[in-house]
């Protein structure tokens, strides 16, 4: 069954791979499942065909068959479950894959995506640099905690997981900020998601996309 995903036709990150069909991308190339593409616009995500698939119009959605989800954790789940390569075997081993999905999406992603916002959207604000250190030292505040579960092991439990996959991706918003350089171990550890094959291979097709789009015009 074709599997199609969506994507921006034209991602505002520059084509450093921050979207997040980056992470589906990089989840269907670990477990070896050849994929579609559908570009949409920024207008088409809020337009009803799009909605039915995604409530809060956005990308990146998942259609296999007469399976449509939304959410990137909740697309790794199929994939995980129906495929090797991102869960391991043993049953405890694949829920604790799982809480550090969940970890990476609910407890480390959003003070990083507060201090994106602060960036972009209240960078003109006369509080903006009295409030930036505090938003910063939150971030700082779960990298210590990460980093120290994380110590000198290679992945967070055990073999590479989903799990890997979601926190990597997550931290990777963090590389231009400087604050990741600040926990080693960390930085090192997203070096690691970072030279998988499979990463490199939905990087480059996402960086792909975004070159296509914005070739200058014959
Ligand atoms: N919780 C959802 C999930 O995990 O799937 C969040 C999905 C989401 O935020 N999608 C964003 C979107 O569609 C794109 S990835 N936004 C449009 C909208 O809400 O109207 C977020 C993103 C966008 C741009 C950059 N960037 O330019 O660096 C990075 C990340």
């Amino acid at each position: 069954m074709t599997i199609t995903i969506t994507a921006f036709e034209r991602s505002p990150d520059g084509g450093r791979g921050l979207a997040r069909d980056t992470r589906v991308r990089w989840a269907l190339e670990e477990v070896g499942q050849p994929y579609e593409v559908r570009l949409v616009s920024f207008r088409a995500i809020k337009e009803p065909a799009h909605l039915a698939l995604h409530p809060f119009g956005q990308i990146p959605t998942y259609e296999e068959g007469d399976l449509a989800l939304f959410e990137t954790g909740a697309v790794g789940f199929p994939l995980a479950n129906c495929h090797a390569g991102l869960l391991p075997d043993d049953a405890h081993a694949r829920s604790r894959a799982m809480t550090w999905m969940f970890a990476a999406l609910n407890s480390v992603e959003p003070p990083i995506l507060e201090l994106g916002n602060a960036r972009i959207l209240e960078g003109d604000k006369s509080w903006f640099k009295e409030r930036l250190p505090l938003v910063e030292d939150r971030v700082r505040n779960r990298l210590e905690q990460l980093s120290a579960r994380l110590g000198d092991a290679e992945w967070l439990d055990g073999a590479f997981s989903a799990g890997d996959l979601m926190m990597v991706s997550v931290l990777l918003r963090l590389k231009s900020s400087g604050i990741l350089n600040e926990f080693p171990n960390l930085a090192a550890y997203v070096a690691r998601g970072e030279a998988r094959p499979a990463y490199r291979r939905a990087f480059d097709a996402q960086l792909a996309v975004y070159r296509a789009s914005h070739r200058p015009a014959d």
